[in-house]
This record gives C-alpha cells, structure tokens and sequence, in this order.
C-alpha cells in the first residue's frame, strides 16, 4: 500500500502514558459492558505497546497521571499535523486540563491552541483520511471546537478539505469510523449521521461486530480488535500483516485502538 500520497506522512514516533490505577473512575457510557479488570488491562496495554514496537516505531510512554483516569487516552487532548501540535478543550469537563499535561511532552512541536471557553473538541472525533479530514461533531465536540481546528488545520494547509460529521450513537466519530485502506472506510452501524460517505467505499460492519470500526492502520500495516471474525475477514483483504488486540477491558471505558496512543 502507497502511503506517499495520505495526507499524513508514515509514522515514526509514538506518545503512549499508562493507565493510572484509578482508571475506573474515568467517564464512560459502557458501564453495561461490566467493571474493567485491572490486571487484564494493564495486560491489554503491554500487548497494545508491544504491537507498536513491533513495527518498528520509537515508543515513548509517559508515567501514569491518577489526577485525571482517562489521561491514557492521549490521542484526545491534541490533534498532531505538519509538525504542529493542536491543542483543545475537551467536552469532557474531568478532561478539560489533559493538554496542559502533555503539552510539556511535545515540545518539539509547534503548539497551537484552541482559544475560547466555548470551543470543544477530542481528537477522537478528528478524522484524517487519504484525502481530507473529518471532524465528528459529537457529545464532546461541539461547532467553535469544529471550526476552529478546520481554521488551524486550514492556516497549514490551505486546500485541506475538512468536513463536519454530526453524529449520536458512538462517543466519538472515530469509534465508529476509520480509514481502513485509502479510500475504504469501516464503519460501526451504530454510528448514526446524516453526512454523506460516498466520496470513499464504506463498508458497514453488523451491529455485532461494530466495534472493529476503531481499526488502526500504520505505515501499511494494521492492528485491529480481536475478536470480529467478520471485521478481520474484510481487512484480510487489504492487509498481509493484521495483528489482533484483545481491547475488551478498554471497552468498557469507551476506549478503543487509535485513542490509546498519538501517532506522528
Ligand atoms: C472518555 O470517555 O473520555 C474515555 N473514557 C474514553 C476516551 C476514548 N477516546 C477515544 O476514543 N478517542
């Protein structure tokens, strides 16, 4: 697969931080999903990290934050593009103060941040595909949040096409879309929206299997959920290499693959 012409370039750093102890006490809509394991998922981090170093990538993980229990979730609190790190507000309000904390550890990038009391947005609903970026107007991103990153992004990149997608049904967009392959997206059917996909093949996957739709594609090769026989199936056909992550005690946390590291 060509990564040349993806407006990200190829991955070569990963920003990790472990899970606190007190993980539990973060938000989530899954509390159905039962009480996380501590033990497993501390195991399901170690194998998530594990993934990543096996693809060769430089893996730097930050010490546990107890202050903030979603704090793992690094991939929220900032948005990395051209070498530029921009920063928001999370509509989470236990969130709200995780990119001051990681700000210090993305130094060598050039900082922006999103002004404005009003603004929301987590990186979770932020989107960059082959050829545009889509922002999930969601419970935790709201429209000054939206617009004002598609400025940010806009001011690096003129042509950047940027589309809002308003959405219920998952937390953020990217837990129930991503960019399989170029121009192939996954999608979880409980992601409800009106926008319009066609500008890419969509492939839809059963309510079962939904998921699976947080799949995460680096430098030609992807990780995804274990356990969607039919998710796995259909990535089979775009990747040779797949590995598969046990992610269930992330789950229940709302958690998924792409939200557990930021990648640049
Ligand atoms: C939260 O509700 O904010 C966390 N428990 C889960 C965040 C997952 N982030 C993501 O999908 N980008």
């Amino acid at each position: 697969m060509k990564h040349n012409d993806h407006l990200l370039p190829p991955v070569t750093r990963i920003l990790a931080r472990r899970p606190a102890p007190n993980f539990a006490q973060g938000e989530s809509t899954r509390r159905h999903l039962g009480q996380p394991d501590a033990q497993r998922l501390m195991e399901q981090y170690d194998e998530y990290l594990d993934a990543l170093r096996a693809l060769g990538l430089d893996v730097r993980v930050l010490p546990a934050d107890p202050a903030h229990p979603d704090a793992h979730f690094v991939e929220d609190p900032v948005v990395i593009f051209r070498g530029m790190a921009f920063y928001s507000r999370s509509g989470a309000y236990s969130r709200e103060d995780e990119a001051a904390d990681l700000a210090p550890h993305l130094a060598d990038l050039e900082a922006v941040h999103i002004q404005g009391d009003e603004a929301r947005l987590d990186g979770g609903d932020v989107l960059f595909t082959t050829d545009r970026v889509l922002i999930g107007l969601s419970a935790r991103t709201n429209r000054a949040g939206a617009e004002q990153l598609a400025h940010a992004l806009q001011s690096v990149q003129a042509d950047l096409r940027v589309d809002f997608v308003p959405l219920t049904g998952v937390l953020h967009l990217k837990t129930g879309l991503t960019e399989l392959a170029p121009g192939v997206l996954l999608r979880d059917s409980h992601l409800k929206t009106d926008f319009d996909f066609t500008f890419a093949a969509c492939i839809n996957l059963p309510p079962q299997e939904g998921y699976a739709a947080n799949a995460l594609p680096i430098n030609g090769q992807l990780l995804m959920a274990a356990g969607y026989p039919h998710a796995a199936e259909i990535a089979s056909a775009y990747y040779t290499r797949i590995r598969l992550l046990d992610m269930t005690e992330f789950e229940k946390m709302d958690g998924s693959l792409t939200c557990l590291s930021l990648r640049y």
